[in-house]
Protein backbone atom coordinates (compact mmCIF):
# COMPACT_ATOMS: atom_id res chain seq x y z
CA UNK A 1 0.00 0.00 0.00
CA UNK A 2 1.55 3.53 -1.21
CA UNK A 3 -0.80 6.28 -0.35
CA UNK A 4 -0.58 9.30 -2.34
CA UNK A 5 -0.47 12.69 -0.36
CA UNK A 6 -3.78 13.27 -0.91
CA UNK A 7 -5.01 10.15 0.11
CA UNK A 8 -2.68 10.55 3.20
CA UNK A 9 -4.41 13.65 3.71
CA UNK A 10 -7.94 12.22 3.24
CA UNK A 11 -7.33 9.31 6.17
CA UNK A 12 -6.36 11.92 8.05
CA UNK A 13 -9.03 14.00 8.27
CA UNK A 14 -11.18 10.86 8.39
CA UNK A 15 -9.43 9.49 11.35
CA UNK A 16 -9.67 13.16 13.27
CA UNK A 17 -13.39 13.14 13.07
CA UNK A 18 -14.76 10.00 12.90
CA UNK A 19 -11.65 8.32 15.48
CA UNK A 20 -11.80 5.51 13.16
CA UNK A 21 -10.41 5.36 9.09
CA UNK A 22 -10.96 2.54 6.79
CA UNK A 23 -8.19 1.38 4.19
CA UNK A 24 -9.88 -0.58 1.34
CA UNK A 25 -7.47 -2.25 0.70
CA UNK A 26 -4.40 -1.97 2.45
CA UNK A 27 -2.56 -5.47 1.66
CA UNK A 28 -2.99 -7.06 -2.03
CA UNK A 29 -3.26 -10.70 -2.86
CA UNK A 30 -0.01 -11.67 -2.57
CA UNK A 31 0.66 -10.03 0.82
CA UNK A 32 -2.21 -11.53 2.05
CA UNK A 33 -0.66 -15.25 1.48
CA UNK A 34 2.47 -14.34 2.89
CA UNK A 35 0.52 -13.28 5.89
CA UNK A 36 -1.61 -16.81 6.23
CA UNK A 37 1.57 -18.75 5.24
CA UNK A 38 3.39 -17.18 8.51
CA UNK A 39 0.73 -17.31 10.77
CA UNK A 40 -0.04 -21.17 10.40
CA UNK A 41 3.69 -21.72 10.51
CA UNK A 42 3.19 -19.24 13.92
CA UNK A 43 0.50 -21.37 14.65
CA UNK A 44 2.03 -25.08 14.58
CA UNK A 45 5.96 -24.30 15.07
CA UNK A 46 5.90 -21.13 17.43
CA UNK A 47 2.89 -20.86 19.49
CA UNK A 48 3.77 -24.76 21.44
CA UNK A 49 7.29 -22.36 22.86
CA UNK A 50 5.85 -18.95 23.42
CA UNK A 51 5.54 -17.79 26.79
CA UNK A 52 2.07 -18.45 28.33
CA UNK A 53 1.42 -14.91 28.32
CA UNK A 54 1.37 -14.58 25.14
CA UNK A 55 -1.61 -17.21 23.72
CA UNK A 56 -5.20 -16.74 25.16
CA UNK A 57 -7.62 -19.56 24.27
CA UNK A 58 -11.70 -19.91 23.95
CA UNK A 59 -12.86 -21.23 26.87
CA UNK A 60 -14.92 -23.36 24.49
CA UNK A 61 -13.18 -25.94 22.17
CA UNK A 62 -13.36 -25.74 18.56
CA UNK A 63 -16.85 -28.40 17.40
CA UNK A 64 -13.99 -31.00 16.59
CA UNK A 65 -12.94 -31.14 20.27
CA UNK A 66 -9.43 -28.90 19.75
CA UNK A 67 -8.31 -25.48 21.59
CA UNK A 68 -9.43 -22.47 20.17
CA UNK A 69 -7.12 -19.46 19.83
CA UNK A 70 -8.48 -16.45 20.81
CA UNK A 71 -5.15 -14.05 21.03
CA UNK A 72 -1.86 -13.91 20.38
CA UNK A 73 0.09 -11.29 21.81
CA UNK A 74 3.83 -10.13 21.14
CA UNK A 75 3.92 -11.53 17.99
CA UNK A 76 6.65 -9.37 16.84
CA UNK A 77 9.10 -10.86 19.31
CA UNK A 78 8.29 -14.38 18.01
CA UNK A 79 8.48 -13.98 14.05
CA UNK A 80 10.43 -11.29 12.34
CA UNK A 81 8.15 -11.29 9.36
CA UNK A 82 5.35 -9.95 11.60
CA UNK A 83 7.86 -7.28 13.19
CA UNK A 84 8.88 -6.39 9.70
CA UNK A 85 5.09 -5.83 8.03
CA UNK A 86 4.52 -3.37 11.14
CA UNK A 87 7.74 -1.63 10.41
CA UNK A 88 7.49 -1.40 6.80
CA UNK A 89 7.99 2.46 4.99
CA UNK A 90 4.28 3.04 3.71
CA UNK A 91 3.00 1.89 6.59
CA UNK A 92 4.87 3.75 8.96
CA UNK A 93 4.55 7.11 6.54
CA UNK A 94 0.79 6.83 7.77
CA UNK A 95 0.65 6.12 10.96
CA UNK A 96 3.36 9.26 11.42
CA UNK A 97 0.45 11.52 9.88
CA UNK A 98 -1.95 9.79 11.76
CA UNK A 99 0.06 10.21 15.60
CA UNK A 100 1.10 13.36 15.27
CA UNK A 101 4.88 12.28 15.34
CA UNK A 102 7.54 9.79 15.11
CA UNK A 103 5.55 6.20 15.72
CA UNK A 104 6.82 3.28 17.70
CA UNK A 105 5.62 -0.17 17.55
CA UNK A 106 3.79 -1.48 20.25
CA UNK A 107 2.53 -4.92 19.37
CA UNK A 108 1.19 -7.09 17.02
CA UNK A 109 -1.36 -8.99 18.39
CA UNK A 110 -4.08 -11.69 16.41
CA UNK A 111 -7.94 -11.44 17.82
CA UNK A 112 -8.84 -15.02 15.92
CA UNK A 113 -12.41 -15.23 16.96
CA UNK A 114 -12.69 -18.49 14.94
CA UNK A 115 -16.47 -19.92 14.03
CA UNK A 116 -18.84 -20.64 16.07
CA UNK A 117 -16.08 -20.61 19.65
CA UNK A 118 -15.12 -16.98 18.91
CA UNK A 119 -16.30 -14.81 21.74
CA UNK A 120 -17.37 -11.07 22.29
CA UNK A 121 -15.21 -8.44 23.17
CA UNK A 122 -16.97 -5.78 25.90
CA UNK A 123 -17.17 -2.30 24.92
CA UNK A 124 -13.67 -0.27 25.90
CA UNK A 125 -11.11 2.30 24.67
CA UNK A 126 -7.55 0.69 23.95
CA UNK A 127 -6.40 3.43 26.61
CA UNK A 128 -7.59 2.08 29.54
CA UNK A 129 -4.66 -0.56 29.04
CA UNK A 130 -2.29 1.93 27.68
CA UNK A 131 -2.72 4.95 29.85
CA UNK A 132 -0.78 7.38 27.70
CA UNK A 133 -1.08 11.17 27.79
CA UNK A 134 -0.96 12.44 25.00
CA UNK A 135 -3.41 9.71 23.94
CA UNK A 136 -1.52 9.81 20.65
CA UNK A 137 -1.85 5.96 19.64
CA UNK A 138 -4.08 3.63 17.61
CA UNK A 139 -4.71 0.47 15.63
CA UNK A 140 -4.49 -0.51 12.48
CA UNK A 141 -6.88 -3.76 12.12
CA UNK A 142 -6.20 -6.04 9.38
CA UNK A 143 -8.67 -8.42 8.44
CA UNK A 144 -7.34 -11.76 7.05
CA UNK A 145 -10.61 -12.87 6.66
CA UNK A 146 -13.87 -10.82 4.90
CA UNK A 147 -15.56 -9.51 8.17
CA UNK A 148 -19.61 -9.18 8.65
CA UNK A 149 -21.94 -8.76 11.40
CA UNK A 150 -22.65 -12.77 11.28
CA UNK A 151 -18.93 -13.76 12.24
CA UNK A 152 -18.53 -10.60 14.90
CA UNK A 153 -17.10 -7.68 12.89
CA UNK A 154 -15.82 -4.93 15.35
CA UNK A 155 -18.24 -1.92 15.84
CA UNK A 156 -17.02 1.77 16.11
CA UNK A 157 -18.53 4.48 17.88
CA UNK A 158 -17.88 7.25 15.43
CA UNK A 159 -16.44 10.54 17.00
CA UNK A 160 -16.01 8.80 21.18
CA UNK A 161 -12.29 9.34 20.83
CA UNK A 162 -12.80 12.86 21.43
CA UNK A 163 -14.37 12.64 24.78
CA UNK A 164 -12.52 11.60 27.95
CA UNK A 165 -10.83 8.35 28.91
CA UNK A 166 -13.68 6.76 30.91
CA UNK A 167 -13.97 4.44 33.62
CA UNK A 168 -13.71 0.62 33.16
CA UNK A 169 -13.25 -2.24 35.48
CA UNK A 170 -12.88 -5.64 35.30
CA UNK A 171 -14.69 -7.74 32.53
CA UNK A 172 -14.05 -11.38 33.80
CA UNK A 173 -12.73 -12.01 30.00
CA UNK A 174 -9.94 -13.83 29.34
CA UNK A 175 -8.13 -11.80 26.39
CA UNK A 176 -9.69 -8.32 27.31
CA UNK A 177 -9.61 -7.84 30.81
CA UNK A 178 -11.24 -4.37 31.24
CA UNK A 179 -14.70 -3.36 30.11
CA UNK A 180 -15.99 0.12 30.44
CA UNK A 181 -17.86 0.69 33.55
CA UNK A 182 -21.53 1.17 32.06
CA UNK A 183 -22.34 1.31 28.84
CA UNK A 184 -22.63 4.32 26.73
CA UNK A 185 -26.05 6.39 26.08
CA UNK A 186 -28.10 4.52 23.91
CA UNK A 187 -28.12 7.49 20.87
CA UNK A 188 -24.55 8.97 22.27
CA UNK A 189 -23.34 7.99 19.29
CA UNK A 190 -23.53 6.11 16.11
CA UNK A 191 -21.96 2.63 15.49
CA UNK A 192 -20.72 2.09 12.83
CA UNK A 193 -20.05 -1.96 11.70
CA UNK A 194 -16.45 -2.45 10.84
CA UNK A 195 -17.91 -4.75 7.76
CA UNK A 196 -14.68 -5.30 5.43
CA UNK A 197 -12.84 -7.65 3.17
CA UNK A 198 -9.69 -9.27 3.36
CA UNK A 199 -6.90 -7.22 2.80
CA UNK A 200 -8.74 -4.34 4.37
CA UNK A 201 -7.89 -2.49 7.22
CA UNK A 202 -9.69 -0.02 9.77
CA UNK A 203 -7.22 2.04 11.68
CA UNK A 204 -9.25 3.36 15.04
CA UNK A 205 -7.95 5.63 17.88
CA UNK A 206 -7.10 4.23 21.16
CA UNK A 207 -9.90 6.80 22.84
CA UNK A 208 -12.55 5.63 20.51
CA UNK A 209 -14.79 3.21 21.79
CA UNK A 210 -15.52 -0.17 20.48
CA UNK A 211 -16.78 -3.52 20.68
CA UNK A 212 -17.57 -6.97 19.06
CA UNK A 213 -19.87 -9.55 19.41
CA UNK A 214 -19.62 -13.00 19.50
CA UNK A 215 -18.89 -15.33 15.98
CA UNK A 216 -22.10 -16.89 15.03
CA UNK A 217 -21.31 -18.16 11.76
CA UNK A 218 -19.35 -21.07 10.53
CA UNK A 219 -17.03 -18.70 8.99
CA UNK A 220 -13.79 -17.94 10.77
CA UNK A 221 -13.21 -13.71 11.31
CA UNK A 222 -9.48 -13.25 11.94
CA UNK A 223 -7.93 -9.96 12.92
CA UNK A 224 -4.38 -9.17 13.01
CA UNK A 225 -3.63 -6.02 15.09
CA UNK A 226 -0.82 -3.59 14.64
CA UNK A 227 -0.70 -0.93 17.61
CA UNK A 228 1.25 2.08 17.50
CA UNK A 229 2.12 5.34 19.54
CA UNK A 230 3.79 8.41 19.24
CA UNK A 231 7.34 8.42 20.54
CA UNK A 232 6.31 11.88 22.32
CA UNK A 233 3.43 10.16 24.46
CA UNK A 234 4.28 9.15 28.13
CA UNK A 235 2.49 6.80 30.73
CA UNK A 236 0.56 8.45 33.18
CA UNK A 237 1.90 6.65 36.52
CA UNK A 238 -1.39 7.45 38.59
CA UNK A 239 -3.48 6.02 35.58
CA UNK A 240 -1.45 2.61 35.22
CA UNK A 241 -1.40 2.03 38.60
CA UNK A 242 -5.25 1.81 38.55
CA UNK A 243 -4.92 -0.35 35.85
CA UNK A 244 -2.03 -2.86 37.73
CA UNK A 245 -4.44 -2.67 40.71
CA UNK A 246 -6.95 -4.40 38.35
CA UNK A 247 -5.00 -7.00 36.95
CA UNK A 248 -3.77 -7.80 40.48
CA UNK A 249 -7.52 -8.66 41.45
CA UNK A 250 -8.08 -10.93 38.73
CA UNK A 251 -5.02 -12.63 39.58
CA UNK A 252 -6.23 -13.07 42.87
CA UNK A 253 -9.63 -14.13 42.15
O1 LIG B 1 -11.12 -7.96 17.07
C1 LIG B 1 -11.95 -7.73 17.92
O2 LIG B 1 -12.99 -8.37 18.01
C2 LIG B 1 -11.74 -6.62 18.93
C3 LIG B 1 -10.54 -5.81 18.60
C4 LIG B 1 -10.21 -4.76 19.60
O3 LIG B 1 -10.69 -4.70 20.68
C5 LIG B 1 -9.23 -3.77 19.20
O4 LIG B 1 -8.93 -3.68 17.99
O5 LIG B 1 -8.74 -3.02 20.06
Amino acid sequence: MQLTSEGLARAARAYASDGFVKLEPLFDAARMQAIDDELARYVSDIAPVIPPADIVFEKQPNPDGSRAIRNLWRMENHSQYFRDLALDANLLELMRRLVGGEPLLCGVELFAKPARVGSAVPFHQDNAYFNLVPDDALTCWVALDDTSIENGCVYYAKGSHRGPLLAHKASGVQGNSLMLDGVPAVGAFEEVPGVIARGSAIIHHCSLLHRSEPNRSNRSRRGLLIVYRGAHCAVDPERARAYRKVLSQLTQA
